[in-house]
């Protein structure tokens, strides 16, 4: 290997027909070498597309012992082709391998050869080359980059809160503990005390970020450290935060079906336009629907996997659950005011999946200590968090939404992991 200059003058996406005679520089990954008579035809890519090099012997060996997915940079010149894929190809005065690759590779990334997921994981940079997989996560950057877009637009205002906490902010059950400098700490299971307390500085804010459940559980929904979308909004109860949901939802399939059209072609799968407004059901009609098919369920029951997926032959697409029993919530749910056995409460689901929770908050710190000692948690752990509800606390209300969760639906892929870099799961702690 010998040392280059970089340099490249253009993105394969960039040259064509019409720069007939133009010297350029690419760089990129070799796809395919294929020898015919005096030439090589080598198929070079790079992150915006690929395209085909013509190499005659001269030139081939200099690099003889090329192998597939090692990186180039080659000098020609654009000329006609008569390949039908492409529309130009450029005859090569001089070619340098930058980094050769191994052979065999762990995986195919052209993806020919199917791997099975745990491979592809496992080599998950290669599994990158990939165009199938690249597109994915292009098109996680551009939910990403859409969720923010309206966020702004709706006036909310992002925040980074601590993801390494004291005591934990949902309740006991599910943290991952760990030592801090000799003291107990644990991994943060949402941001839900802090999105709450922002509240009174900043009214409406967002955040976007990895948290942590320490389920064993073992589904294609579950990660143990997965990507929320939280929201918390002063002056807002859980009917407008369903708005905002709702809204988010739907403008972000849109952006998604008309900013990612390369992609999901490459995926091969057209993105549908859910339509709106999404269906509402009570916790106690969907009650009805299960016992209507035997489920034999009481009032103050939690709707399994079993039963939501019972609910989903009447419901295939996106729907609220609202109004749930109060006893199956969190302690910063508010109670309805003309049913105080039921929560100003909702979760989004898609079929079976549920895909975001929210709710109208307690904001009277009182009735926030009765709720905490109610569930067994001790009032004076959260004394932190209460102190901000004596410096002015709007009634306020907020969700959560599983990032990796909506993104399979987007794509219509069935399990989390494809969704993630590098998924983390009961199993799965490296690479
Ligand atoms: P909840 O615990 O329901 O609510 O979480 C909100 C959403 O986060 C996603 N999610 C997960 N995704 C992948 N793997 C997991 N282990 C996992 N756990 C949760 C789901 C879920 O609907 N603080 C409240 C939200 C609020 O009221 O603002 C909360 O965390 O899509």
């Amino acid at each position: 290997m010998i040392s280059v200059k970089i340099n490249r003058t253009h993105y394969i996406e960039d040259i064509n027909a019409d720069m007939k005679g133009q010297e350029v520089i690419l760089g990129g990954w070799v796809e395919d070498l294929r020898k015919m008579g005096k030439m090589t035809f080598l198929t070079l890519r790079d992150v915006t597309g690929i395209t085909q090099i013509i190499l005659t012997d001269d030139v081939m060996k200099s690099i003889d012992d090329i192998t597939r997915q090692s990186v180039v940079r080659v000098t020609g010149k654009i000329q006609d082709t008569k390949a039908r894929d492409f529309e130009c190809e450029i005859k090569a005065d001089e070619i340098n391998v930058l980094a050769k690759a191994v052979h065999p590779l762990p995986i195919d990334p052209l993806g020919r050869l199917e791997s099975h997921i745990d491979n592809r994981l496992n080599s998950r940079a290669l599994d990158m080359r990939n165009q199938k997989t690249a597109s994915i996560f292009k098109i996680r950057h551009h939910v990403l980059a859409s969720l923010r877009k309206i966020f702004i637009e709706k006036k909310f205002t992002e925040i980074t809160t601590p993801k390494i906490i004291g005591s934990a902010s949902e309740g006991g059950a599910n943290l991952f503990s760990l030592d801090y400098f000799g003291k107990q700490a644990y991994l943060a299971q949402s941001p839900q005390l802090y999105k709450e307390q922002m509240t009174i500085g900043l009214e409406r804010v967002f955040e976007i970020a990895s948290f942590y459940r320490a389920e064993k559980s073992h589904t294609g929904r579950h990660l143990s450290e997965f990507t929320s979308v939280d929201i918390e909004a002063a002056f807002m109860d859980y009917t407008d935060v369903m708005n905002v949901l709702e809204d988010l939802v739907l403008n972000t399939f849109k952006y998604v079906s008309e900013n990612c059209k390369k992609e999901q072609e490459i995926i091969g799968n057209k993105i549908t336009m859910p339509n709106g407004p999404f269906k509402k059901i009570t916790y106690s009609q969907a009650l009805e629907e299960l016992n209507r098919k035997d489920a034999k369920l009481e009032f103050g029951d939690d709707l399994l996997d079993s039963h939501l997926r019972i609910i989903e032959e009447n419901h295939p697409d996106f729907y609220f659950i609202t109004d749930w029993p109060i006893k199956l919530k969190p302690f910063y749910i508010m109670e309805k005011e003309d049913n105080p056995e039921l929560s100003e409460s909702f979760d989004l689901q898609y079929g079976y999946l549920e895909l975001s929770s929210g709710g109208s908050r307690l904001h009277n710190p009182e009735k926030i200590k009765i709720r905490l000692s109610e569930q067994n948690l001790d009032p004076a752990k959260f004394s932190e968090h209460l102190q901000a509800f004596d410096w002015g606390m709007p009634p306020h209300a907020g969700w959560g939404l599983g990032l990796e969760r909506l993104l399979t639906v987007i794509l219509g892929i069935d399990n989390v992991r494809e969704v993630i870099l590098y998924p983390r799961d009961p199993e799965r702690l490296k690479p």
